[in-house]
């Protein structure tokens, strides 16, 4: 990772960084001590993160990163891979969104992928849509457990806009499931059990709607529900769900596999923004999840949607509500498998619960607040807690525009009275931060080196790109006692979270292997027309219906050319059968918007109406050799009536 130690060829950079060091220095030496960026904000303490540190964020040409970074893309409903320390985008993983590149959307394999989770309702209503959501809201992505830690195996993420979960498949790093949850509405906060093992992905159901939403409620808020899923991660199928009061937002679990818990910023039940925020306290909400599974098993459920639907509204035993200021957001488990934090958004402080004193509070022998154990005061807009694995908190600060790191032990201690101040330092940040991440801190492996800070608004940190502005993501280096801001890096709309992984938790393979699910149709399909998908090209006619099946090995498809009847239903498999690694082609048809890639030794298909008769060419798109050009061939579509 560090660039060349030649010390004859002094670069600019390092003369920079000379240079910044000493001036850092100076201003260290005249604040007494006190830390460089508490005393002189954002603009010297990059200046100092570009003196010391920028040789362990350079990742010099030819060097890997030491962590994946899974960024989520709000609106833009994609997965973005990151390397980090670098902060170079590595790859972009479509799930809820519609991808030119790579045919997601289009193509039979994510079709299906698409469409058979949907509800009944939703396949209804999506008949004339063109059979699924075109728009997601990806929010939430978090990496499988086992033991309290990254297994590897999958991500999980929601979809706020069309109430649906997804999963990424980390050896190949492409969505292999999507299921749309009945009942609900909205999947807002996601996090996934982290013992024993993932397990169950839990959703927070933010907004309330009329059980069941069919038009007979309407303006009748009282009579709204909000919903708390748990999905398996293995089937993709809802485990069960469960009523609450109020609604939810963000949620995470333990260490111990013993409860789950989301904030509640509407424990007002109220449909405008003055009802919801009239109460001087929310909620946290914590879920019981033993007595939950021990109540499925006994039946006391009722069936709704397909799904086992428990009532944890007051008084049940699956559920306790903590009583917190008005308005929290984010939930975040420790890595101490002990601390929990509430983070206040309209309160300027955040609360922590000790989870060890959750059976107490199941069992009625203390009162709800009765598991607070520290309610520091931070600034104003705590909205995301992060941790370094060393007993300190990293608190976003969204309108102070600041990370707040602070430590525990000091808040539990000042919360029983003690006069110690537990905030070590403010950091400003540019600006409005969200959510922040720590290198392994959602995990018991915090390694407290990293933390990256997304920012909801860059402003003046860019070249200007018109009204629409890039967000700010900025790595932090949290290794020393002082936070140091080291790199400013644009990202499109709009990562509200990040989960980093170390290199060593995730190892994606280079080329499909043939007998990878995720094609295991085409090659059903294949065998039933007598096809070898690796070594034949040919067209079979079945009544209107025509599959085209053609092998692509650079720089040529298997068939030069195919001719069709106008009105047939047309299937182009594409089998590349290069296994030379990063060999992908593509397959795009001129004037009939057909696009996909085909990466090594894999099939891909996509299936249209050749309702214009004509020649259309069609070509690889992906640059795969330097006869990449010539690789095309031409459909002949004959017209009606010939
Ligand atoms: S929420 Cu976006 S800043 Cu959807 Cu995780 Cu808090
Ligand atoms: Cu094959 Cu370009």
């Amino acid at each position: 990772m560090t660039s060349s130690k030649d010390t004859k060829g002094l670069t600019r950079r390092d003369m920079l960084g000379h240079t910044s060091v000493i001036a850092a220095a100076g201003v260290t030496g005249i604040a007494g001590g006190v830390g460089i960026s508490e005393v002189v904000g954002g603009a010297n303490a990059q200046a100092a993160g570009n003196a010391s540190p920028h040789s362990k964020i350079e990742v010099a040409p030819g060097d890997l990163d030491e962590y994946y970074v899974f960024f989520s893309s709000g609106q833009s409903g994609e997965v973005r891979i990151i390397g980090l320390p670098s902060m170079r985008e590595l790859m972009r993983v479509p799930v809820f969104n519609r991808c030119s590149a790579t045919g997601w959307g289009q193509t039979n394999e994510s079709l299906k992928v698409l469409t058979e989770g949907l509800t009944p309702e939703a396949r209804e209503f999506l008949k004339t849509r063109g059979g699924t959501f075109m728009n997601g809201d990806l929010h939430h992505p978090h990496i499988s457990f086992t033991d309290g830690t990254y297994d590897g195996r999958y991500a999980f993420m929601n979809d706020k806009a069309n109430t649906r979960v997804a999963r990424i498949r980390l050896d190949v790093m492409k969505c292999d499931k999507i299921i749309q949850l009945p009942n609900q509405h909205t999947v807002h906060g996601l996090r996934v059990q982290k013992y024993p093992r993932t397990g169950y992905v839990f959703c927070n159901g933010e907004d309330g709607v009329p059980l069941p939403n069919d038009g007979k409620i309407l303006d009748k808020p009282k009579e709204y529900h909000s919903i708390f899923s748990a999905v398996d991660g293995d089937t993709m199928k809802v485990a069960w769900q469960i009523i609450v009061d109020g609604n939810l937002d963000n949620v995470d679990a333990d260490y111990q596999g013993k409860y789950a818990f989301a904030t509640c910023y509407n424990s007002e039940g109220g449909v405008t923004l003055a009802e919801m925020t009239a109460n001087e306290q929310d909620w946290v909400t914590i879920f019981n999840i033993k007595r939950i599974e021990e109540a499925v098993k006994k039946g006391d459920y009722k069936e709704m949607g397909g799904v086992p639907v428990l009532d944890g509204r007051r008084g049940s035993p699956y559920t306790r509500y903590v009583p917190v200021s008005n308005g929290p957001h984010g939930m975040n488990t420790a890595p101490d498998g002990i601390h929990v934090i509430a983070n206040g958004k309209l309160s300027p402080t955040c609360t922590v619960f000790d989870v060890r004193l959750f059976d107490d509070l199941f069992d009625d022998k203390i009162k709800p607040r009765g598991v607070v154990v520290a309610e520091p005061e931070l600034g104003l807009g705590p909205l995301h807690t992060a941790y370094d694995g060393k007993g300190n908190a990293y608190t976003t600060l969204f309108i102070d525009s600041q990370i707040c790191k602070w430590n525990i032990d000091l808040a539990k201690r000042a919360f029983k009275g003690e006069k110690v101040d537990p905030i070590i330092q403010k950091l400003d940040v540019q600006y409005q931060p969200g959510h922040n991440h720590t290198s392994m801190g959602q995990t018991k492996e915090a390694d407290g080196k990293w933390l990256i800070s997304l920012n909801k608004f860059s402003k003046d940190r860019f070249l200007n790109v018109g009204p629409l502005k890039p967000e700010n993501d900025q790595l932090i280096d949290i290794s020393g006692d002082k936070m140091v801001l080291v790199h400013d890096g644009p990202s499109f709309a709009e990562p509200h979270d990040a989960t980093i992984v170390h290199r060593s938790k995730i190892n994606p393979i280079s080329i499909w292997d043939r007998a990878d699910p995720f094609f295991a149709d085409a090659v059903k399909q294949a065998k039933a027309d007598g096809v070898n998908l690796e070594a034949d090209s040919k067209l079979i006619r079945d009544g209107n219906k025509v599959r085209v099946y053609m092998t692509s090995t650079a720089p040529a498809y298997g068939l030069d050319h195919f001719q069709v009847k106008q009105g047939d239903e047309v299937t182009v498999y594409v089998t590349n059968i290069d296994a030379v690694e990063d060999l992908t082609h593509g397959f795009c048809i001129v004037n009939y918007g057909i696009q996909m890639e085909v990466a090594p030794q894999a099939t891909a298909s996509v299936t249209f109406t050749a309702d214009r008769a004509g020649v259309y060419w069609y070509y690889c798109s992906w640059f795969c050799h330097a006869m990449h050009m010539e690789m095309k061939g031409r459909m002949l579509v004959e017209p009606h009536g010939v």
